[in-house]
């Protein structure tokens, strides 16, 4: 649906008051304890966090990509921990089922992701399949009214908390991203376990585990679409849309260091003068406006085009790749503002210099969106 502005305005400001008054003053406590205060989940889910991409018809607000991508350019001007934690619902713990699913999964199981009753989550990357996600192993062998899993999924965001997978395995000899299928896979499902939280460099508060999977049994129903096969490309099709959404969260943590190393610049004097008198700091500063700015234009028409019901797959990547890329070089510039201070942990700004450097990695590296990108050329992209 497509609220009138008013509304949209309306929400866009309840988020950023949230996001300044309750998300920014709990970083350092998130940051320290790698935990999301309980307070903090409760009033998430209070004011309908979980499930702002969710259809009104299954509980939740129902916003359009433009919409979503306005939302997070907000929810992105904090910790990424934060927004991780209702990430996988309102992306890609959701995405597959509201795509491919059939009316009963949709019915089943999107309200209680839209009111955060459950959390979801999203098994694409094995030990070693990452980049190459097609060649995954993890098989889902049909044995009569029932699918049996084997196989170890790794670095699977929000794993630790999730009630439900959306899991992509192997149903028949087929290579490549011919024989995959992809299915719901609930948390307490016989043979399903999970391994040990990861230890990662930032985004700490938001965890990571393997999920292993030994002669797993889940009812055949819990497959997604009504055909094998397909699930290479539901996976895709989700890809798709939470690239869109992690440029879009990408370019709220730059608009967010930018404030903060404009003003530092404005209050830190060296040699008589506030460092933002100075050229060299002014430039800083003015390439972290052009970039944001020229990225911000970029996400919003691609999500635009979204809307309009064009395939994106391209554009998601191009903003991807160019959103995270350039939050890396605001970063990177808002330390070096900072000077000593950039390094030391009371300031934060070194902690959104870890948190950010996911962004690069996770739902496709730089080089996979390159990859698309060039290929979508190669086969005829308009230029
Ligand atoms: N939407 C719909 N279908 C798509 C698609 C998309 N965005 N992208 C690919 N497909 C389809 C292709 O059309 C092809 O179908 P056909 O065989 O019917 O033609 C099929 O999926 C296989 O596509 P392709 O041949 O391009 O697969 P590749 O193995 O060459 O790999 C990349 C494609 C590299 C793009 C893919 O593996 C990828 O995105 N890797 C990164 C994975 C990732 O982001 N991991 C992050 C972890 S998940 S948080």
């Amino acid at each position: 649906m497509i609220r009138d502005s008013e509304t949209q305005t309306l929400l866009e400001d309840a988020i950023r008051r949230f996001v300044r008054e309750t998300l920014v003053p709990r970083e350092a406590e998130v940051d320290e304890t790698d935990q999301i205060p309980a307070d903090v989940l409760a009033a998430m889910r209070e004011i309908g966090l979980f499930g702002l991409t969710i259809p009104e018809a299954y509980g939740g607000l129902g916003l359009t990509m433009e919409e979503e991508v306005r939302v997070a350019f907000e929810l992105g001007q904090t910790s990424p921990a934060f927004r991780s934690v209702i990430g996988t619902n309102n992306g890609i713990g959701s995405i597959g089922i509201l795509l491919d699913g059939s009316e009963e999964q949709k019915q089943h199981y999107l309200p209680k992701l839209a009111a955060g009753d459950l959390i979801g989550s999203f098994c694409l990357t094995e030990p070693d399949a990452g980049s190459d996600a097609a060649s995954l192993k993890t098989t889902a062998r049909r044995d009569g009214d029932h699918y049996v899993l084997n196989g170890t999924k790794r670095f699977i965001t929000n794993a630790p908390e999730a009630d439900i997978f959306t899991v992509m395995a192997r149903t028949s000899d087929a290579k490549g991203a011919s024989g995959i299928s992809a299915f719901i896979v609930e948390r307490e499902s016989p043979g399903l376990s999970l391994g040990k939280p990861d230890k990662k460099m930032g985004q700490r508060g938001a965890h990571t585990c393997d999920v292993i999977f030994e002669n797993c049994r889940i009812p055949a129903t819990q497959l997604i679409g009504s055909v094998e096969g397909v699930g290479f490309k539901t996976a895709m099709k989700v890809l798709d849309k939470g690239r869109l959404h992690i440029a879009a969260i990408a370019i709220g943590a730059a608009k967010r260091m930018l404030r903060d190393a404009l003003a530092y610049a404005m209050e830190r004097k060296q040699f008589g003068q506030p460092i933002a008198e100075f050229q060299l700091v002014q430039a800083m500063l003015a390439d972290s406006k052009t970039e944001i700015y020229a990225a911000e234009c970029m996400v919003l028409d691609a999500a635009r085009r979204r809307d309009e019901g064009r395939d994106v797959s391209i554009e998601a990547s191009c903003a991807k790749y160019f959103a995270t890329e350039m939050c890396g070089r605001v970063a990177d510039r808002a330390v070096q503002v900072h000077g000593g201070a950039g390094y030391i942990s009371e300031y934060g700004i070194e902690r959104f210099y870890r948190d950010v450097r996911l962004f690069r990695l996770y739902e496709g590296t730089s080089q996979i969106q390159q990859v698309i990108i060039a290929r979508g050329l190669m086969r005829g992209t308009e230029i």
